[in-house]
């Protein structure tokens, strides 16, 4: 099925569920736009999830979604408010979804978790997924250990659902092998941190703009929960901290808490965790979404019926 049909969208392009950024500003403006556009949950509670619902919803007419990040505390409750508001479309990620599968789908719900490999997306599609998110290891933030090449065509076998490709994607290159490896579309997340309408600091966005290829690391792969940044102070000292493997629980998490916001909301270039993709080696401008989304679908090979 084509996702432009099952989501009503106008491009095969959806928003990265981004935590502490993806707020009603960027999700209206990609939805505006033409794509998905998500409010990405990150570790926010009902209270202010339900405010970013209403005021996505007073700011376009277009499909929306609400990503929730399985390792929040506020999952559970997150599952019934995505209900109570009457959200359409949910994506999952950092985890499975499963114990929700059942309620979202009687309500109606359309959803599209994210799956690292091949196992997960066959139970996933079991359980009553509508799409997948096929994540490569080229993303940004909590990440799977595959890359996009080889995961999208292996999933894209194992299942009859739509695969939306993520990772690694930031141009309409990007989309076309996508499509070429099976998807039916793809996800941008990093390519967005450079947007206009992204509502993080100004440093963050020209951190992104400025990375080289080599510019992105992983952290907190000896805690289970591996994060790709771009390089900077905090990830080196973080780097240094877990070489030997005999790191401290505590003094890691004292390196990474409220990290991502001294990124997102102080642009602290030494402090902040500023999560990005390997695809920030691709972005090169400020761009406003519309060019984003527009640059991305309307140059590739899809949008001329080769593909
Ligand atoms: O979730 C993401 N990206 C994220 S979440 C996030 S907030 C955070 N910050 C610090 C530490 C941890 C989280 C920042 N970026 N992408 C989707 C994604 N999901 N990537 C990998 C996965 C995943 C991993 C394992 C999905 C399912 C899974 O399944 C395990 C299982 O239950 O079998």
């Amino acid at each position: 099925m084509d996702l432009r049909d099952l989501l009503k969208i106008k491009y095969p392009i959806i928003q990265g569920g981004m935590a502490n950024i993806a707020d009603h500003r960027l999700a209206s403006a990609v939805s505006n736009a033409g794509g998905l556009g998500l409010i990405g949950c990150g570790g926010w509670d009902t209270d202010r999830v339900r405010d970013e619902i209403r005021k996505t919803k007073a700011l376009t007419d277009k499909p929306f979604g609400v990503n929730i990040m399985l390792m929040s505390p506020y999952a559970e409750e997150l599952s019934d408010l995505v209900i109570e508001e009457g959200v359409k479309i949910v994506t999952t990620g950092a985890g499975s979804p499963g114990v929700y599968m059942k309620k979202w789908k009687e309500a109606g719900i359309i959803v599209i978790p994210v799956v690292p490999s091949v196992a997960f997306a066959v139970r996933l599609e079991r359980s009553g997924a509508d799409a997948l998110i096929v994540e490569g290891t080229e993303a940004g933030g909590h990440i799977g250990e595959i890359t996009t090449f080889v995961l999208v065509p292996q999933v894209s076998d194992a299942v009859n659902i739509p695969v939306i490709a993520a990772g690694g994607i930031a141009d309409h290159r990007g989309l076309d092998a996508a499509f070429i490896l099976g998807a039916k579309g793809v996800q941008i997340g990093t390519v967005l941190l450079a947007s206009e309408e992204c509502p993080i600091h100004q440093n963050y966005k020209e951190k992104v703009v400025k990375a080289k290829d080599t510019e992105t690391v992983v952290t907190g792969r000896q805690t289970g929960a591996p994060v790709r940044v771009l390089k900077n102070r905090m990830a080196k000292e973080y780097l240094d901290l877990t070489k030997f493997g005999d790191a401290k629980l505590e003094d890691l998490e004292k390196l990474t808490l409220g990290s991502l916001r001294k990124a997102v909301f102080d642009g602290d270039l030494d402090n902040g965790s500023f999560m990005a993709g390997q695809s920030a080696g691709l972005v090169k401008a400020i761009r406003p979404v519309k060019e984003i989304l527009e640059d991305i679908f309307e140059n590739s090979l899809v949008a001329k019926g080769v593909i």
